[in-house]
C-alpha cells in the first residue's frame, strides 16, 4: 500500500514580535516531529509556514515603534526565520504574505469566491475613529470581553480566555489608537454567510463525512477541537466580514475595493497555500499536488486559531472547490511560563532567539523539555527548576549514561570495534524482543498525535539499554566471563544504534552524534528496533557528554533574568474624552471622614457609610465591600464629590461619591489627603 502523503502546515507566526518557548511547544516543535517521522516513514510530506505579516495586530505594533508596517515585518520575518533555523525546525519553505506571489495567490482566491457569489455584500456600521478617521476593526477596538471581563479585548479576539469576537460584543469599546469611545459609520463589505455551511460541517466535524463520504477519521481529533467547533456551530454561525477598511494588506481586487483589504484571517490562511506555491516553483513540483486529491492536510496550531482552521478555512476551501480540507487540526493548548501566562506585552517570557543565544550547545535539551511538557490537552507549564531536573535525571542520568558506557566500554575492552554477539540468555532475548517492540509504539502514537507519549516511549528504549548495563554489570563480570560481555556489549550497541534512528524525529541533534559516534546512518524508521545493525569488527567512536549537567547557577541565572527584565503590564483604560475647566469647576469635592459603616442586605458589594463631610453627616453608598469590612472604613479620611445628584441605590438614597483609586491589578484604595486635613477641605 503506498504511504498516505501529507501536506502539514504550522500556524504562520504574526511578525509583529519574537516567539517565545510557548509558541514552540505548542505548534512548531510538534509540528516538526510529526513530518520528521512521516519523512521517516517514507510519506510525500510538504512541511509549510511562513510569517504572517498583515492584520491590525503589525500596523499598531508599527505605529507605537514609529516605523512602517514593512519595517516592522522586515524586523520580525528576519528574528523569527533565523531563530526557527537554529533551533532547527525542518520546514521545506518558510514564505511571507507581504511577498508579491501571496498577494496574487490571496487576490485569485477571492475572486473566484466572488464570481461563486460565495460572498455577500453587505452595508454595516462599524466603529469608527473620528480623530484618525479610520474605521476600527479587529485590534483596533478594544473594550471589556463579554465572556471573562478582561478589559482588554480586543475587537475579534480576547487574548485571556482565547474567545473570538467581534468588534460590537466589546462592552465600553475604545479605539486604540485615540483612546476614545468611537462612533459607528456605515460601511460596505463581503461577508463569509457561515450559516449557509453548517449542516455540511456538523456532520464533517462530528462524523468526519463529506458529501457522504468518509474524509478523515474524528476520533483522532482532539476533544477541544471538536467541542469548540461545535459550541461555535450550536451557537449558530453568523455572517462574518472577510474584508476590512485598512491599507495595510492584500488589497481588495474587485470593484468596490478601493481602501479595503481582505481580512487578515481570509489572507493568512491562503498563505499556507502561497508558500506551497513558492516552495513547488523552487523544486520542480506542482503545488496542486499538495492541495487537491488524496492527501491529509494537517494543521497545527494553538487553542486560540481552532475556529479559523476547522470552521472558516474549511468553509473557504470547500467553496473554492477541489480543495482538500484538513484530515486533522492538532491544536495544543496553552503553555505558561513560572506560574503566569506567557506574555508579550509584559516581557514574561523566554524567547527563543535569545535561549538560543546563551545556549547554542542546548537545542536538543529544550526540545526534548518541551516535548516532555508540550500542553496536548491541557494548559501546562514551564520551570528552569523542571527544564533542569528533565536535562539532569532524564537526558544526563539515563541516555547519556547508557550511550557514554555502552561507547566507553567497547573502547577500553575491544579499542572501539563491536564485539561478538554470542550465545542469548532469557534475559538478553527478553530486552531485544521490548527493543523490537519500541518502533511500532512508537508510530501508533505519532499518528495518533500524541506526540509526548511517543518522545517517552523513544526514551524507554535508552531506559531499557541503561537497565540493561546496570543489571548484567559488564565492568565486573568481564574478569571472569569475558565471552558473555561480549555479548552484552554487542547487545547495547544495538541498543545505541536503534535510539539513533528512534530519536531522530524528537533529538535529531543526539541522534546525528549518536550515529557519528557509531558509524551508523539509517534514517528510514523501519530500521528502528532491529538486531545486528553492527556487525563483529564495526568500529566505533569515542562521543563526548551529551549532556553535560545543568548547574543550579544556570536556572538561576534565567530566573533572574526574567524578573529583572518583566515590565508591569498597565491594563488601565486609555485617557477618556477631553473635558474643560469649566466643567471640572462644577465639581464640588472635599475631605471626609468616615463616621459609620455597615454591609447592605442582599448586596454583597456594597457598604453604607456615614460620612461627615465638613458640612453635614450624610449617607453615601460605596461598592467597596469587597476590598473593605465595615471595621475598616471607619475613621478613614477619604475623598468625596459632594455635588453628585442622590441617587437611591438598593432602597437607600446616596448623596455623593467616595473617590477611589484602582491599580492593574484591580485594587482598590482611598485617596486620603498626604497631611491630616479636617472633614471639609476642598480639593481643588
Ligand atoms: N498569525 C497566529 C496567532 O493567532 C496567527 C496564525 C495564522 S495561521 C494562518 O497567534
Ligand atoms: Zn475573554
Amino acid at each position: 500500500m503506498s504511504k498516505e502523503k501529507y501536506t502539514v502546515t504550522a500556524a504562520l507566526p504574526y511578525a509583529n514580535g519574537p516567539l517565545h518557548l510557548g509558541h514552540i511547544a505548542g505548534v512548531y516543535l510538534p509540528g516538526d516531529i510529526f513530518t520528521r517521522f512521516l519523512r521517516m516513514n517514507g510519506h510525500d510530506v510538504a512541511f509549510v509556514c511562513g510569517s504572517d505579516e498583515h492584520g491590525a495586530a503589525i500596523t499598531l505594533r508599527a505605529k507605537k515603534e514609529g516605523i512602517t508596517p514593512q519595517e516592522i515585518v522586515d524586523k520580525y520575518d528576519g528574528i523569527i526565520r533565523k531563530a526557527f533555523k537554529d533551533f532547527d525546525i525542518s520546514f521545506d519553505v518558510f514564505h511571507r504574505t507581504s511577498e508579491q506571489l501571496h498577494h496574487e495567490t490571496a487576490q485569485d482566491f477571492f475572486k473566484v469566491l466572488e464570481e461563486k457569489n460565495e460572498f455577500t455584500k453587505e452595508l454595516s456600521e462599524q466603529y469608527y475613529d473620528e480623530e484618525y478617521d479610520q474605521f476600527l476593526a479587529d485590534r483596533y477596538i478594544s473594550g471589556t470581553c463579554p465572556n471573562c471581563s478582561y478589559d482588554a479585548a480586543y475587537g475579534d479576539q480576547c487574548e485571556k480566555c482565547g474567545s473570538t469576537l467581534s468588534p460590537t460584543e466589546l462592552i465600553n469599546p475604545v479605539s486604540t489608537l485615540s483612546g476614545k469611545a468611537p462612533i459607528m459609520r456605515t460601511t460596505s463589505h463581503w461577508y463569509l454567510p457561515m450559516e449557509r455551511h453548517e449542516e455540511w460541517l456538523t456532520e464533517w466535524i462530528q462524523e468526519g463525512k463529506l458529501d457522504g463520504k468518509q474524509q478523515h477519521d474524528p476520533s483522532k481529533w482532539r476533544n477541544q477541537v471538536i467541542g469548540q467547533c461545535m459550541s461555535w456551530i450550536n451557537a449558530g454561525l453568523r455572517p462574518r466580514a472577510m474584508t476590512r477598511d485598512l491599507n495595510w494588506g492584500v488589497k481588495v481586487p474587485v470593484e468596490g475595493g478601493d481602501g479595503k483589504v481582505l481580512y487578515v484571517w481570509l489572507d493568512a490562511p491562503i498563505g499556507y497555500i502561497s508558500a506551497t506555491k513558492q516552495w513547488a516553483a523552487d523544486n520542480g513540483k506542482d503545488w496542486k499536488d499538495y492541495w487537491t486529491g488524496d492527501r491529509k492536510l494537517v494543521h497545527f496550531i494553538g487553542k486560540d486559531n481552532i475556529v479559523f482552521h476547522a470552521i472558516i478555512f474549511p468553509i473557504l476551501l470547500k467553496a473554492h472547490e477541489g480543495l482538500i480540507l484538513p484530515d486533522n487540526v492538532p491544536a495544543y493548548e496553552f503553555l505558561n511560563l513560572e506560574g503566569d501566562k506567557f506574555s508579550t506585552s509584559r516581557n514574561w517570557a523566554v524567547w527563543l532567539h535569545e535561549y538560543i543565544e546563551a545556549h547554542p550547545d542546548r537545542i536538543d535539551e529544550l526540545k526534548y523539555v518541551l516535548s516532555s511538557i508540550a500542553p496536548e490537552t491541557k494548559d501546562s507549564e514551564f520551570t528552569w527548576k523542571e527544564y533542569q531536573s528533565r536535562v539532569n535525571n532524564e537526558l544526563a542520568d539515563i541516555l547519556g549514561n547508557f550511550v557514554n558506557r555502552a561507547l566507553v566500554l567497547t573502547q577500553k575492552y575491544y579499542e572501539g570495534k563491536t564485539p561478538a554477539l554470542g550465545e542469548l540468555s532469557d534475559y538478553d532475548k527478553k530486552v531485544i524482543s521490548q527493543m523490537e517492540a519500541i518502533p511500532e509504539k512508537i508510530s501508533k502514537l505519532v499518528y495518533a498525535y500524541k506526540l509526548r507519549e511517543a518522545q517517552a516511549e523513544a526514551m524507554n528504549l535508552a531506559r531499557l539499554g541503561n537497565k540493561y548495563l546496570a543489571d548484567t554489570e559488564p565492568w565486573k563480570l568481564v574478569k571472569t566471563d569475558p565471552v558473555r560481555v561480549e555479548t552484552i556489549m554487542n547487545i547495547a550497541l544495538q541498543i545505541t544504534a536503534n535510539l539513533s534512528v528512534v530519536l531522530q524525529p524528537f533529538l535529531p541533534a543526539t541522534a546525528k552524534k549518536l550515529g557519528e559516534a557509531l558509524n551508523f546512518k539509517k534514517d528510514d524508521w523501519s530500521s528502528g528496533g532491529k538486531l545486528g545493525h553492527l556487525s563483529e569488527g564495526h568500529v566505533t567512536v569515542k562521543l563526548a557528554i551529551l549532556f553535560p549537567k545543568v548547574e543550579d547557577s544556570f536556572i538561576e541565572a534565567e530566573v533572574a533574568k526574567l524578573e529583572a527584565t518583566k515590565m508591569v503590564e498597565t491594563t488601565f483604560d486609555p485617557q477618556k474624552e477631553e473635558t474643560n475647566f469649566d466643567d471640572f469647576m462644577k465639581m464640588d469635592i472635599r475631605i471626609g471622614t468616615v463616621l459609620g459603616a455597615e454591609k447592605m442586605e442582599k448586596a454583597d458589594k456594597l457598604l453604607k457609610l456615614l460620612v461627615d463631610t465638613g458640612l453635614d453627616k450624610r449617607t453615601i453608598v460605596s461598592g467597596i465591600a469587597k476590598h473593605y469590612t465595615p471595621e475598616e472604613v471607619i475613621g478613614k479620611k477619604v475623598t468625596v464629590l459632594m455635588n453628585l445628584a442622590p441617587r437611591k441605590i438598593r432602597g437607600v438614597e446616596s448623596q455623593g461619591m467616595i473617590l477611589m483609586a484602582e491599580n492593574g491589578d484591580n485594587e482598590l484604595s482611598f485617596v486620603s489627603p498626604e497631611k491630616d486635613f479636617e472633614a471639609g477641605s476642598g480639593i481643588h
